[in-house]
């Protein structure tokens, strides 16, 4: 979701936007070829979530929690941004030129959004290119394969290791911050996201009730679709791309 902070101001023929915050879900990489996870062929028809993302599942079986990031870390590596995640690192260029500042927030632990250029970006569900050790707590980047016997680069142990992405049951990252912009909204918009999954999917009540105008940017409604003023159904790489269009012509008239 987009949230644009406040009113806008309107100067002398521009406008000014204090902030805006963007969430997206997997829908925006789909054109990417990532996969998303509720869609027919999604990976969660062909994974049980219990077994590969939850920390349950993971102390039940590493190795296939293993095998399940090993093939979605190799994936990204001929993953390229698609022209919905260019639009979006456009956007932010635009808003920053206008002295304004735009966050976002992903649900995707893919870096897509990184390769287009987005820099103020926040990973609430984590990263697939980062690993950390849950018996010394360090955590970095990691783009290779991960294994049970891999030894911790700092604590030496064996079979600490883990992905560094937000499990079922796991608090995401950067909740306060997140909830601090969206009571500040004055725009919300939705992309690529079923709102299946709190508590994103809680955003646009959060917003909606700071008295923010709410889009939904998505292949077809959502869950909670009824909770969006407004719209726009269709691929990412369209909407997405036409929807930054009208929004910047509307910022620079
Ligand atoms: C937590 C791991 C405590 C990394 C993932 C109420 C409040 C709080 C929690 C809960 C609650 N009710 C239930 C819960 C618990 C749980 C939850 O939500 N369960 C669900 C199943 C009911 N939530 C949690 O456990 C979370 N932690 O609650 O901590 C807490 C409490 C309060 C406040 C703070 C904390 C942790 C959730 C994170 C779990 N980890 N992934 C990984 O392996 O990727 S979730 C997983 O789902 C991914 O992260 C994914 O991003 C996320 C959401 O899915 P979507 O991105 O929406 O993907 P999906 O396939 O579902 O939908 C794709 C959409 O795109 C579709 O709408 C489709 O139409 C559209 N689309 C497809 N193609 C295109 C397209 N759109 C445009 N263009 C296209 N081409």
């Amino acid at each position: 979701m987009i949230c644009l902070i406040q009113r806008v101001f309107r100067g002398a023929g521009s406008v000014l936007y204090k902030s805006i915050v963007i969430l997206t879900g997997a829908g925006v990489s789909a054109e990417s070829g990532m996969g998303t996870f509720r869609d027919k062929d999604g990976i969660w028809t062909r994974y049980d979530l219990e077994d590969v993302a939850t920390p349950e599942g993971f102390a039940r079986n590493p190795g296939l929690v293993h095998d399940f990031y090993n093939a979605r870390r190799q994936a990204l590596r001929d993953a390229e941004p698609n022209a919905a995640h260019h639009a979006l690192a456009k956007l932010e260029q635009v808003v920053a030129g206008m002295g304004g500042e735009l966050l976002l927030v992903t649900q995707n632990i893919d870096n897509l959004h990184e390769k287009a250029g987005s820099q103020n970006l926040l990973h609430m569900h984590g990263e697939l290119a980062r690993v950390k050790c849950d018996a010394c707590g360090v955590a970095g980047a990691w783009t290779g394969d991960l294994f049970s016997q891999t030894e911790c680069w700092r604590c030496g142990q064996a079979g600490a290791l883990r992905p560094d992405v937000v499990w079922f049951g796991e608090m995401p990252y950067g909740m306060d911050g997140i909830y601090e912009r969206l009571s500040a909204c004055g725009l919300f918009v939705s992309i690529g996201t079923s709102g299946e999954v709190y508590p994103a999917a809680g955003f646009v009540m959060e917003a909606g009730m700071a008295g923010a105008h709410t889009i939904e940017l998505n292949l077809e409604p959502s869950a909670n679709a009824r909770g969006f003023r407004e719209g726009r159904y269709g691929p990412a790489s369209e909407v997405v791309a036409r929807w930054v269009d009208d929004l910047v012509a509307k910022l620079r008239a």
